[in-house]
């Protein structure tokens, strides 16, 4: 099976002046579009491996990828998932979050702003090339994680993470997601995606998390 490129769902520009056209069309013409293009090379070098799942399922399974490609599909494999999750979780449109999700994260994060200071912490702190995320364990409880390189909180174990989180948002703090227009300042980057959050998709991705737990 071949992975594709999955597509922007607004134009490049529609995310300015937060994210920059230039830094989206090559984050996900070049950057993204290389992830996918290495994963579906380094999965043709063992054709008797037949996953039938998603790119998401096979990650979260990483075991059962032979072990002469499981490096690069965990790496490559990364890059794509989360990338289109990272791209699909912005918005230029303002979206509402559910009332589900706005008591979760006051439960768990105090408000809106003890969630936003969670995860800008969490995005500054991660040494290197990673990213920042808000997940939800298998009961329902949401908190902040950092992951290095291209690791989703799918792949659990391989990540040092534990097995039962489903990703809700993510913030890509590799370099490349920033430094056209922001240079050295990844804070000024991570403050500025709080504008573009798609409040309903991460809404959905909650409720859905919660469906599959019950
Ligand atoms: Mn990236």
């Amino acid at each position: 099976m071949k992975y594709t490129l999955v597509d922007l769902e607004y134009p490049e520009d529609a995310l300015e002046p937060y994210i920059d056209a230039e830094t989206v069309s090559i984050h996900h013409g070049k950057h993204q579009a290389l992830y996918v293009e290495k994963l579906n090379a380094a999965l043709a070098l063992v054709p008797e491996f037949k996953f039938h799942g998603t790119l998401c399922d096979m990650l979260s399974n990483l075991d059962v990828v032979p072990e002469s490609i499981r490096n690069d599909v965990r790496k490559n494999g990364g890059g794509a998932l989360n990338h289109a999750f990272y791209w699909a979780g912005l918005s230029p449109r303002k979206t509402e979050m559910n009332s589900m999700l706005a008591r979760a994260l006051e439960h768990d994060f105090g408000s809106l702003a003890g969630f936003y200071e969670t995860i800008t912490k969490n995005a500054l702190e991660t040494f290197g090339s990673g990213w920042a995320w808000l997940v939800c364990n298998s009961r329902g409880v949401l908190s902040c994680i950092s992951t290095q390189n291209q690791d989703s909180p799918v792949m659990g174990d391989f990540a040092s993470l534990p097995d039962d989180l489903t990703p809700l948002f993510c913030i890509d703090v590799w370099e490349h997601a920033y430094y056209l227009k922001y240079r050295n300042k990844r804070a000024e980057y991570v403050r500025n995606i709080q504008n573009i959050i798609d409040w309903a998709r991460v809404s959905q991705r909650y409720a859905a998390a919660l469906d599959n737990s019950y």
